[in-house]
C-alpha cells in the first residue's frame, strides 16, 4: 500500500489493484510511511553543507516519484537565487518555500529557508504535498510556524516507566546511554521534524533530582546529539529541591543566594555537555512535588531564580500553573488562576507560563483554562495530553484534533478577536515566545503510540503547534492518506470515524460538562462513586455533586463563582444555563433532574441519550472499520478491529455503570427504549484493575 503513494496519483488506481493488502505493516513507518526508501532517487541537490541539509536530500532522494524535477536545497541568501524575489521576512527562522524555478538555466523544485531547519521542514512538506495527492505540476508551497516552541513533554520516568504512558516502556534506554544510541532516536527525531516538532522534555514533570547529576547530564547530550540535525533541541524537567537531594544545601529557597549560584553552577554544566540545551520545565507545588511556596515565596520567584541561570546562555523555563490545593481549599478548577494572574508582568522575559488547555486536568471536555487572556504580560504556552488518560487509553479510538481545535479556537473574551490560538502564538499581546507542548503518547511499542490511530494524536499536535489555524479534519485527511495510502474508500470511511470518535468518547464517560468520574489513581474506567479519598477534589463526587435532587456544580455566583475568572461576556454566557453550551452545562451548572432543556428533554432524559449515542457511536465505528478489511494490511486491520471491540465493551461498562450509580442517587427510571444496566452497582463498585498501565503508584 505505502509504495503506491510514491508512484503518485496517475498511478495509485492501477497499483491499488496489485497491491497486496494482505501485506503486513506493523506501524513503525507511522505517517513516513515503511516505502519511504522506494523512491527513484530523483537528483537532488544542495549548495551548502549540514548533517540537517543532508538529511533533507537524503528523505527527498528517497522517497520522490519517478519523474519528479531535480530538487535544490539552498538558503534563501544564497547568491544562486539572486533573481528569485523570495520574501525572507516571510520566511522567519524556521518557515520554508517550496516552487518550482529555473536557476542556473535548470528546471528544478527549489526548496528554501532562511535556515537549513526552515529547509528540512520545506522538503517535508513537499513530500506531504504529494503523498496528500498534491499536483506535481504545480508546486508553490510556503509556510512558517505561527509558535516558536513545539515541544513535547514525556512523563518518562528513570527507572523506564512512563507515567500515563499507554506504548510500553520509556524510548530513552537511560541504562545503555550515552554508549548506544539506539537507531529509534534517529527515527523519532526525523517523525518529529515531519511535522514541524521542535523540542523535547525528555523526562517525567514528577522529576527525580538525579536527571540533573553529571551521568544522566551525559545521557541526555547523547540524545541531544542524535537529535540537533533534526532540529530538535532538548530540554529537562527540573526538581525543584535538587539543591538539597544532589547539591547538599540545606534549603532549596529561591531567594537564598547559595542555592541562585547552585542553579546557575548547574546549568553552566549543562550547557558544557549540549550547548543548544532548551532550558527547564517545571511542576513545583503541585501533587507534593516541592517548590517555591515551602518557602513562603512565590512561582514567579522560583521561575524567575532558574530562569537567571539559563539566560546566559539562551535558555528557557516553562513554569506550570498545574496547582491545586496548596493555598486554596476552594474549587479545583479556581486555584491554577488564583494563584497565578495576580503574577502577571512578575515573570523574567525568559519565563513561560505552561496552562493546561482546562481548569482541571485533561478531561474528554473541558471549557478553555480561563488564565488563557487574563495574563497578557505573560507568554503562555498551551499544554495538551496527546497520551489518553482520561480518554481510554491506548485502546480507545479517540482522535484529539478537534478537542485541540475547540480548545484553541475558543474566544477568550478578553479582547476583540482573541481567542487561545491568538494567545499561545504570542500575536495577542506581541510576545516572541510563544508555544504548545504535548504530553507525549510514544513509548518502545513497535508502532509507537500503541495503536494506529494514536500516532494520529501525535502527528496532529505537531501540525497544529505549526500552525493553530489548520482544521483538524484537514489534518485527519492528511494523516491518513500518508498512513493508509489513497484509496478514497479508505480515506472517506477513516476521517468519518476520526472527526466523531473524541465526541463518544466524551457521551459514553461524562456528557453534558461532567468531569473526572474516573476510578481511583489509574483512571481506568468509571467511579463517579467514589467518595473516600483522604482529599475532597480527589473524589468524583466532589466533581458531579449528584444527589436526589439534581447534578452538576455551581460555579456561578450562587456557587464557587469560577465563571468571574473568564472576561466578561464569556462569563455572562456561562453563568446563565441557557445560554452555556450544553457540553459544558454541568461544569458550571448545578441543576434539577428535571431541568428541560430547549429541545424539551428534561436533564435526564438527555443524559441517558448521549451515554446511549456514545455507545451507538463506538458500534457504527466498528462496523465503518470492518468494511475496511480487504483495503488495509491484515496486521493493522486486525489491531484496530480489536481494539473496537475492546472499546465497544468498555463504552458499554462505562455508560452502565455510570447510569446504574445515577438512578441510584436520583431514583428515576430509564426512559423507554433505553436498556437497563447489564449487572447492578454494586457489580461494577467492587471491580479492581491492580496493574493498570501508566499508574505511578
Ligand atoms: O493528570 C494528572 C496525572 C498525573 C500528572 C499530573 C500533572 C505528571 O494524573 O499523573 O503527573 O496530571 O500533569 O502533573
Amino acid at each position: 500500500m505505502m509504495l503506491i503513494r510514491r508512484l503518485g496519483p496517475l498511478w495509485t488506481c492501477a497499483a491499488l489493484a496489485l497491491a497486496s493488502p494482505a501485506l503486513a505493516d506493523d506501524g513503525y513507518g507511522l505517517w513516513l510511511g515503511s516505502a519511504r526508501e522506494q523512491g527513484a532517487s530523483v537528483p537532488v541537490d544542495w549548495t551548502s553543507d549540514s548533517p540537517t541539509l543532508r538529511i533533507a536530500a537524503e528523505e527527498l532522494r528517497r522517497s520522490l516519484p519517478a519523474g519528479s524535477r531535480p530538487v535544490l536545497l539552498a538558503r534563501a541568501d544564497d547568491a544562486a537565487l539572486a533573481g528569485q524575489r523570495i520574501d525572507r521576512q516571510a520566511l522567519g527562522t524556521e518557515g520554508y518555500r517550496v516552487q518550482h524555478a529555473t536557476i542556473g538555466g535548470r528546471a528544478v523544485t527549489l526548496v528554501t529557508g532562511a535556515t537549513d531547519l526552515g529547509i528540512l521542514y520545506g522538503a517535508f512538506a513537499l513530500l506531504r504535498h504529494l503523498d496528500s495527492g498534491g499536483d506535481p505540476a504545480n508546486i508553490a508551497l510556503a509556510s512558517a510556524p505561527q509558535t516558536r516552541l513545539r515541544i513535547l513533554n514525556h512523563w518518562d520516568n528513570l527507572d523506564g516507566v512512563v507515567e500515563r504512558g499507554y506504548s510500553g516502556q520509556s524510548l530513552w534506554d537511560w541504562w545503555t546511554l550515552p554508549d548506544f544510541k539506539d537507531p529509534r532516536y534517529a527515527d523519532y527525531a526525523r517523525a518529529n521534524a515531519s511535522i514541524g516538532i521542535n523540542g523535547t522534555v525528555l523526562n517525567n514533570v514528577n522529576a527525580k533530582a538525579e536527571s540533573l547529576t553529571a551521568p544522566y547530564i551525559a545521557k541526555a547530550a547523547a540524545l541531544a546529539d542524535v537529535f540537533r540535525a533534526y532540529g530538535i533541541k532538548v530540554y529537562l524537567s527540573a526538581r525543584f529541591s535538587a539543591p538539597i537531594e544532589i547539591g547538599g544545601l540545606k534549603t532549596a529557597d529561591p531567594r537564598d543566594p547559595a542555592v541562585a549560584a547552585w542553579w546557575k553552577a548547574k546549568a553552566d554544566e549543562i550547557y558544557r555537555a549540549i550547548p543548544d540545551f532548551g532550558g527547564f520545565l517545571v511542576k513545583a507545588n503541585s501533587e507534593g512535588q516541592p517548590g517555591p511556596r515551602d518557602y513562603g515565596a512565590s512561582h514567579a520567584d522560583g521561575a524567575n531564580m532558574l530562569a537567571s541561570a539559563v539566560k546566559p546562555h539562551g535558555g528557557i523555563v516553562m513554569w506550570r500553573a498545574f496547582v491545586y490545593a496548596d493555598t486554596d481549599p476552594e474549587d479545583r478548577a479556581k486555584q491554577a488562576y488564583t494563584e497565578f494572574e495576580p503574577l502577571d508582568g512578575q515573570f523574567a522575559d525568559n519565563v513561560l507560563v505552561q496552562v493546561k488547555n482546562g481548569a482541571i486536568d485533561f478531561q474528554p471536555r473541558e471549557p478553555f483554562h480561563p488564565l488563557f487572556g487574563a495574563m497578557p504580560k505573560t507568554p503562555l504556552i498551551a499544554e495538551f495530553q496527546i497520551t489518553k488518560e482520561y480518554l481510554g487509553f491506548a485502546t480507545h479510538l479517540a482522535y484529539l484534533g478537534p478537542m485541540f481545535e475547540e480548545v484553541l479556537d475558543a474566544p477568550t473574551g478578553a479582547r476583540r478577536g482573541e481567542t487561545v490560538a491568538s494567545v499561545i502564538t504570542g500575536k495577542a499581546d506581541g510576545h516572541t515566545l510563544s508555544g504548545m507542548a504535548g504530553v507525549a503518547n510514544i513509548g518502545r511499542d513497535r508502532d509507537w503510540s500503541g495503536s494506529t490511530f494514536n500516532q494520529a494524536n501525535w502527528y496532529v499536535f505537531g501540525r497544529l503547534a505549526w500552525d493553530p489555524g489548520l482544521s483538524s479534519q484537514a489534518l485527519a485527511r492528511e494523516w491518513a492518506v500518508q498512513t493508509f495510502g489513497s484509496d478514497p474508500m479508505v480515506i472517506g470511511t477513516v476521517v468519518a470515524m476520526m472527526m466523531r470518535s473524541r465526541e463518544a468518547v466524551v457521551d459514553y464517560t461524562g456528557p453534558l460538562g461532567l468531569a473526572h468520574l474516573f476510578a481511583t489513581g489509574h483512571h481506568y474506567g468509571p467511579g463517579p462513586w467514589v467518595s473516600d479519598l483522604a482529599r475532597p477534589e480527589w473524589n468524583p463526587v466532589y466533581y458531579h455533586r449528584a444527589d436526589r435532587n439534581g447534578i452538576g456544580f455551581d460555579r456561578t455566583r450562587t456557587g464557587s463563582n469560577a465563571v468571574a475568572q473568564y472576561a466578561p461576556p464569556i462569563a455572562r454566557r456561562y453563568a446563565d444555563p441557557r445560554t452555556t453550551p450544553l457540553e459544558d452545562l454541568l461544569w458550571f451548572h448545578h441543576l434539577p433532574w428535571d431541568y428541560r432543556l430547549a429541545d424539551g428533554r428534561t436533564l435526564w432524559e438527555e443524559m441517558v441519550r448521549r451515554y446511549d449515542r456514545g455507545v451507538a457511536e463506538v458500534a457504527a465505528m466498528r462496523a465503518q472499520w470492518a468494511t475496511l478489511k480487504s483495503r488495509i494490511d491484515a496486521e493493522r486491520w486486525t489491531k484496530t478491529d480489536t481494539f473496537l471491540a475492546i472499546q465497544q465493551r468498555e463504552a458499554r461498562w462505562w455508560r452502565d455503570a455510570s447510569l446504574a450509580y445515577w438512578m441510584s442517587v436520583n431514583g428515576l427510571e430509564l426512559p423507554a427504549g433505553s436498556k437497563a444496566p447489564e449487572h447492578g452497582l454494586e457489580h461494577y463498585k467492587q471491580l479492581r484493575f491492580p496493574y493498570a498501565p501508566g499508574n505511578p503508584h
